[in-house]
């Protein structure tokens, strides 16, 4: 059974990540699991075999009541304010999604810190350089989560690098070494080269750990930390993906897409 300890709280802030072990209780993981069940096959009818995820969950028709079960669960809620604050909150349907394992072959994202590296780069200095290296420092925003309902050690980050706004030459020469996430849907090599390439990738970054996370553990990041998703096909996936927000966040998030699209339409 899951006890929130101080070392939750220190950890948050040292490295930019703590987990909460199995803080999901079996009988709730049983019904989660059976909705990501669904939201496989529909992402995968959408979007195609090597799809990543189904997001927002909202949108699609999947049984709302485990995720009901799960944003309103008391243990979680109470670790989720007492390493944040009680201000912050998650599984908001409009929002969440579920992360899901690649039908066909391995696959990784480029290492990249959320909000930055998503976007071209003379667009996020003029439109969002100062928001972001202000919000590196300020806990309401760029919290994210990952809650495995299967065994997932797909995502890598690197601890303490959540409250630097720069970044050191090696954490640029590994970004740039290789545009890893053009091979999603091309698949130039077997499938174990593929994997050893990506995993090559993964492990060119300095400092860079591997989340190991078990069903039902639940994993609170920095998504300004540098981080990424390592994906093979052999592994069944399904991680809930959220932000956890504040007001504050939740806002600025909505208003940053909007100026994000005007952006990418004058460019
Ligand atoms: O798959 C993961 O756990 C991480 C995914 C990610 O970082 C992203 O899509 O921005
Ligand atoms: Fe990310």
């Amino acid at each position: 059974m899951f006890t929130f300890s101080e070392k939750h709280l220190t950890d948050y802030h040292t490295t930019g990540c703590t987990v909460f072990r199995e803080i999901l209780p079996v009988s709730l993981l049983s019904d989660l699991r059976k909705v990501a069940d669904r939201a496989r096959e529909i992402a995968r009818e959408q979007r195609g075999a090597q799809t990543q995820r189904l997001q927002p969950v909202g949108a699609y028709d999947l049984d709302r009541a485990p995720f009901k079960d799960y944003a309103e669960l008391p243990e979680l809620n109470d670790a989720i304010h007492r390493v944040l604050t009680p201000r912050h909150f998650h599984a908001d349907t409009n929002r969440m999604g579920i992360l899901i394992e690649p039908a066909e072959h391995p696959w990784c994202t480029n290492w990249h810190r959320d909000h930055r590296d998503h976007v071209p780069k003379e667009i996020f200095e003029a439109e969002f350089q100062e928001a972001w290296d202000r919000q590196v420092f300020d806990i309401d925003y760029m919290n994210q989560i990952n809650c495995a309902l299967y065994e997932d050690p797909s995502t890598w980050f690197v601890p303490g690098s959540h409250y630097r706004q720069t970044n050191t030459p090696g954490e640029e020469r590994a970004r740039d070494s290789y545009d890893r996430s053009r091979f999603r849907e091309d698949a130039p090599g077997s499938n174990e080269e593929l994997e050893r390439q990506c995993l090559d990738y993964v492990r060119s970054m300095p400092g860079a750990v591997q989340l190991r996370l078990n069903a039902g553990d639940f994993a609170l990041y920095r998504s300004s930390a540098w981080h990424l998703g390592n994906y093979v096909p052999y592994r069944k996936r399904a991680t809930l993906h959220d932000f956890c927000g504040t007001p504050e966040y939740s806002a600025y998030i909505d208003e940053r897409s909007v100026r994000l699209k005007a952006a990418l339409n004058r460019a």
